[in-house]
């Protein structure tokens, strides 16, 4: 916040609270394993609205002990968002005045359909998601979200915040000493989230911080043991006090540049979710630092692997934000799959391979500045950490999107795998893109083939020019000039979303629903005609009062359609045992409208496919036993 020991190393957001600007109005939810709302720099800003407990599947996150004193995770990201000021304890969050949610769902195994509902959770509620976690960071794992994982994602952006798009915060991975890299983690390398890694009190990229080319910034964390870590709210159950002075890791940078972006939300809400990305890029700074490989592209953005564009600055983001109208509407361009099926030679030699992007190709979409390139690849190769991969833009800016991993040894290569780069942010997306390939392993192993790879461009319509023109209107906000209450930009109402409404409908429940529906036409005819027959032949059957009442042996298919005069009950003893074993298991314990819940019931968890046969038709049989007396 103010550091005397190396000058200039802060966030600097006190100019900003100065002039009220702490949050407030946004609602920063932890995705963690808990967030223990009671501890006192927590308790006046929590918001229960925004919170669940995916782990338990109750309202409440509170984080549960256990033996390792680990489940405090959350709640010290939590206190560097909103801890509380002036309580003459602790901490203060960087967002202090904003509301503060949690989702437990790191207590215990994470699914890809837990993961899904978090990244969707109250998402009218809450705007900024806050995820210090991700694959494991041992230099070995290539992983991301999943399929529903990655829908929540793209889902997020286009309905949550009343369509402005959810923010997703995430950490860069802490396996700097494992040689990972964020480029091999999902998370980091998807367009939809804002990566942030860490630097040490002094700036430097400390040794567990990992880099890449889809790190957009940098801001606080500890270091080595000589140097400070994070002081932030702690648990106080267990051994907790309250409070620690030891918080470290990617894991406390992005909750730091989570509390930046709800200051930036409370002085303009309708800001997109591109757009908060468009800021960092456009007032992150860059500083001085021997072991950084800076590099400005085309477009005048310095980026470097460790660092991305740089210092994530509360004053500039807040000032850029008050100004700010929205990037027009996200333009992409996706190439064709190119088969290569190409050797990839040894290093100093490599496989380079050139996709030419028209102007023709991009008229359809409006696609002229790039923002996100993204290249998906199939390489074969029998160790995997040997293989380093280099893309270059039309502009020639270099991004290492596949780093060599000393540790990698996976023998099965890439398979459509995507790597993504912000390196090339506002240059012109018209142009050759070169991929090159090259494998820096010294064992002398079987050869890799690139067997395809495809090329996808993410951006807008703007122009050069027009980057040229925000960035110098940027420039002349930064006096603070516009950071008074009178000047406001119009926003844009956003979107009535119901909440949680529009979560997504997968293929498998429009099925099920349908066949519910169905199902719900065909029992209500069918049990209209059984009425209505059976008083018709009321008085046919009076006589068996005493005797058992039974269904006589039919096909399948008439008791489907419904519709044969034989559905009437007869009474028969001797069939008696057919009709049991056919009512399977809805018949023992079922009444009258029983068959209906317990088939729904099942629904609810099993395939479409199954349905039928799991869940055993409507049994007339059913129907009438309970009313045995009045008929029978
Ligand atoms: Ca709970
Ligand atoms: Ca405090
Ligand atoms: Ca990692």
């Amino acid at each position: 916040m103010n550091n005397r020991r190396s000058p200039g190393r802060d966030i600097n957001v006190t100019g900003v609270w100065e002039r009220n600007v702490t949050g407030r109005g946004v609602t920063v939810v932890v995705v963690d394993d808990g967030v223990e709302h009671t501890v006192q720099d927590i308790a006046p800003n929590y918001s229960p609205e925004g919170s669940y407990d995916l782990n338990s599947n109750d309202p409440d996150p509170m984080p549960h002990p256990d033996a390792e004193n680990g489940n405090h995770h959350g709640t010290r990201c939590a206190g560097e968002i909103a801890a509380v000021p002036n309580n003459s304890f602790c901490a203060v969050g960087v967002a202090y005045g904003s509301r503060i949610a949690g989702i437990r769902v790191l207590d215990g195994p994470l699914t890809d359909s837990m993961e899904a509902v978090a990244f969707n959770k109250h998402y009218q509620i809450n705007d900024i998601y806050s995820c210090s976690w991700g694959p494991d960071d041992d230099g070995k794992t290539v992983e991301g979200p999943h399929q529903l994982g990655k829908a929540a994602l793209q889902h997020g952006v286009m309905a949550g915040r009343q369509g402005f798009g959810s923010i997703f915060v995430v950490a860069s991975g802490n396996g700097g000493q494992h040689n990972d890299n964020c480029n091999y983690d999902g998370y980091a390398n998807s367009i939809y989230t804002v990566t942030i890694g860490a630097v040490d009190e002094e700036g430097r990229m400390p040794f567990y911080a990992e880099e890449c080319a889809s790190m957009l910034a940098v801001t606080f964390s500890g270091g080595d043991k000589m140097l400070r870590s994070i002081v932030t709210t702690d648990w106080d159950l267990q051994k907790g006090t309250g409070c620690t002075e030891g918080h470290t890791g990617t894991s406390a940078a992005a909750p730091l540049a989570a509390g930046m972006i709800a200051l930036m939300l409370q002085v303009r809400p309708c800001l997109t979710w591109r757009d908060i990305q468009h800021i960092i890029v456009f007032t992150a700074t860059q500083y001085e630092d021997h072991h950084a490989d800076w590099l400005t592209n085309e477009a005048g953005f310095s980026h470097s692997h460790q660092h991305g564009f740089g210092l994530l600055n509360a004053w500039r983001l807040v000032n850029a934000a008050k100004i700010w109208t929205s990037v027009p509407y996200l333009a992409s361009y996706v190439s064709p799959v190119i088969k290569e099926n190409k050797a990839v030679p040894r290093s100093p030699h490599s496989l380079e391979v050139l996709w030419n992007v028209s102007r023709m190709d991009l008229e359809m979409s409006g696609l002229k500045t790039l923002e996100h390139v993204a290249v998906t690849v199939s390489i074969t190769h029998p160790r995997r950490g040997s293989l380093e991969l280099k893309l270059f833009c039309p502009s020639g800016m270099m991004s290492l999107i596949g780093a060599p991993r000393s540790l990698d040894s996976d023998p099965n290569g890439f398979n459509d795998w995507t790597f993504s780069t912000v390196r090339c942010w506002g240059e012109r997306a018209r142009g050759i893109y070169r991929l090159a390939i090259r494998d820096v392993g010294d064992e002398p192993l079987q050869v890799g083939i690139l067997r395809q790879w495809q090329l996808t461009l993410y951006g807008s319509m703007w122009s050069p020019v027009d980057i040229k023109d925000r960035q110098s209107l940027l420039e002349s906000a930064m006096s603070g000039k516009y950071l008074h209450d009178n000047f406001t930009l119009p926003c844009p109402p956003g979107l009535k979303i119901p909440e949680e409404d529009g979560y997504i409908i997968t293929p498998n429940t429009l099925k099920t629903l349908v066949l519910v529906g169905c199902f719900t036409v065909f029992w209500t005819i069918y049990y209209m005609l059984e009425v209505y027959l059976s008083q018709r032949n009321m008085a046919s059957i009076q006589g068996c009062r005493s005797g058992h009442c039974a269904w006589p042996q039919q096909s399948q298919s008439s008791r489907e359609v419904g519709t044969e005069l034989e559905s009437v009950p007869l009474c028969n003893s001797k069939d008696q045992d057919g009709v049991d074993s056919e009512n399977g298991s809805c018949a023992a314990t079922s009444g009258f409208l029983a068959p209906e819940l317990l088939c729904e019931g099942d629904w609810n968890l099993s395939q479409s496919s199954k349905i039928v046969q799991d869940c055993p038709q409507f049994q007339p049989p059913d129907l009438l036993q309970g009313k045995d007396g009045q008929i029978c």
